[in-house]
């Protein structure tokens, strides 16, 4: 028998925006699941929303013959500076099947190997950065692995160095992407009308969009300039000249222009902030920290890191995992019904117009999946032999089925490497014990001042 979806009361003319507490972000949906149950609507200025994070009804919204991914207005807002980019575009758009088809194989694991060297350069610099800085200095966690990422992403696909480690402010282009994403994700939540008053957010706004774009076509126009020696491919070039297998045709310019965006956005911001996050949970948890060390010491030893050493680091890989369970840095995703008159837990019908949004840290949460310590960190939860038994679509920080991350060998390749190659050379601290947990969210999380510091250890490689 069908049932209205449980909806918090709603004012007029706001509807539910005030139970919206604007810092919390995503989370605050978690807090209200105690209260609204794992379904809950919302009515919006101009729109409603259908928040669901119990790992029995996203089981069923991750059934793509049913749903499909929808973009939400702050996703729309992104294609500003993103356009039709992999990540913003609607699946039935032509530019999303061409590029998914030519960049899937892109990153697939034979193109993660050839990155391995990239990856470990950049990390070398941010590693030798810190022993030079020495044991006093207090290291901004967040604030250095944007810059490890970032230049990771761009040296590895785009064959370009941004050098954020010889610069004393980060890259303008994080800059214009954070303002950016904080515009996008906030315009939702205004009034109609209300921006018509904010002359100065809009100029910002436009300003940021230009400067992302210019970054982008001057690293296209760089490459049409001085083409790649022959023999040599990247990702840029496979964007610039690859054909499409199923039509043989290649990515419109503007499209490409859209794609870099989209790389260099989705490409660092969720990893620095699960690096972030990992370090938090590692400074917090000395047996764990010691655990993950005495796994890089079997493996690694004093040797330099290879790509085969990545295989043995199943530890680490479980250490990432559970850190992406309690922060999943890309916190929600959404989903719309492809006909009128689905019925969602046998009770609730949704039509194609509704948008669901999956709140990935509620699902993470899901006591009858995790049990009643779900807020509690532990890697053991994802040993082989448990990780088996979770059930379908417990554990979804990349998203769904064809839509999901293409970059999730990537992340977890640079942060594994990363990490092995923090946990060889130094014994962490935190800077600040006390240190309460903070979030800042653009449409990623990410924790805010987070600070430790690096201790050489004895060991010399
Ligand atoms: Mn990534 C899609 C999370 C790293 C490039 N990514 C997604 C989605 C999630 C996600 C969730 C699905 C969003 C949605 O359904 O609306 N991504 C992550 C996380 C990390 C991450 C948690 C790191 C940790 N992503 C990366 C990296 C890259 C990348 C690194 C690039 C190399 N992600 C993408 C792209 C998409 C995507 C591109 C869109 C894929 C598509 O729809 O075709």
């Amino acid at each position: 028998e069908l049932v209205p979806i449980p909806q918090p009361k709603p004012k007029p003319l706001v509807g539910n925006l005030l139970e919206l507490d604007g810092g919390k972000g995503v989370l605050r949906f978690v807090e209200m699941a105690a209260e609204h149950g794992p379904i809950f609507r919302l009515q919006l200025p101009g729109r409603s929303l259908i928040i669901v994070q119990s790992q029995e009804l996203v089981d069923e919204l991750c059934d793509e013959e049913r749903f499909d991914k929808s973009l939400g207005s702050a996703l729309v807002n992104v294609r500003d500076f993103a356009g039709d980019g992999l990540f913003t575009a609607w699946t039935e758009e032509p530019n999303w099947q061409a590029a998914h088809r030519i960049l899937m194989p892109a990153f697939g694991p034979a193109a993660l190997r050839t990155m391995f060297d990239g990856m470990a350069d950049i990390a070398e610099q941010l590693l030798l950065k810190w022993e030079r800085q020495g044991p006093e200095h207090r290291v901004d966690i967040a604030d250095d692995t944007t810059r490890l990422t970032l230049d990771t992403i761009a040296l590895c696909s785009f064959s370009h160095r941004f050098n954020s480690f010889y610069a004393e402010r980060l890259n303008p282009f994080v800059e214009s992407m954070v303002r950016g994403l904080v515009e996008a994700g906030a315009r939702p939540r205004r009034l109609p009308g209300q921006e018509l008053l904010m002359r100065g957010t809009r100029k910002q706004y436009a300003a940021d969009v230009e400067l992302m774009h210019q970054v982008a076509d001057q690293l296209i126009a760089d490459r049409r300039r001085n083409p790649l020696p022959a023999g040599e491919s990247d990702i840029l070039d496979t964007m610039l000249t690859a054909a499409d297998p199923k039509t043989g045709r290649r990515l419109p310019d503007e499209n490409v222009r859209h794609q870099l965006v989209t790389f260099l956005i989705a490409g660092h911001e969720t990893t620095s902030g699960l690096l972030t996050f990992t370090l938090h949970e590692l400074l917090r948890h000395p047996e764990v920290l010691a655990t993950a060390r005495s796994e890089v010491d079997r493996v690694l030893g004093d040797e330099a890191p290879r790509f085969e050493h990545l295989s043995g680091l199943g530890y680490l890989d479980q250490v990432l995992k559970e850190s992406l369970r309690l922060w999943p840095t890309a916190p929600a995703f959404g989903v719309s019904p492809r006909a009128d008159g689905t019925v969602l837990g046998g009770r609730y019908e949704v039509n194609r117009d509704d948008e669901l949004l999956v709140v990935v840290p509620g699902l993470h949460r899901d006591p009858a999946v995790w049990g009643a310590d779900a807020e509690t960190f532990d890697p053991d939860r994802f040993t082989f032999e448990r990780a088996e038994a979770l059930p379908p679509n417990a554990w979804k920080p990349f998203g769904n089925g064809q839509r999901s991350c293409i970059g999730r060998g990537f992340a977890l390749q640079e942060a594994t490497l990363f990490l092995a190659m923090l946990l060889q050379r130094f014994d962490i601290t935190a800077a600040d014990p006390d240190y309460q947990l903070k979030i800042k969210q653009t449409l990623t999380i990410k924790p805010e001042g987070l600070f430790m510091h690096v201790h050489r250890r004895d060991r010399r490689i």
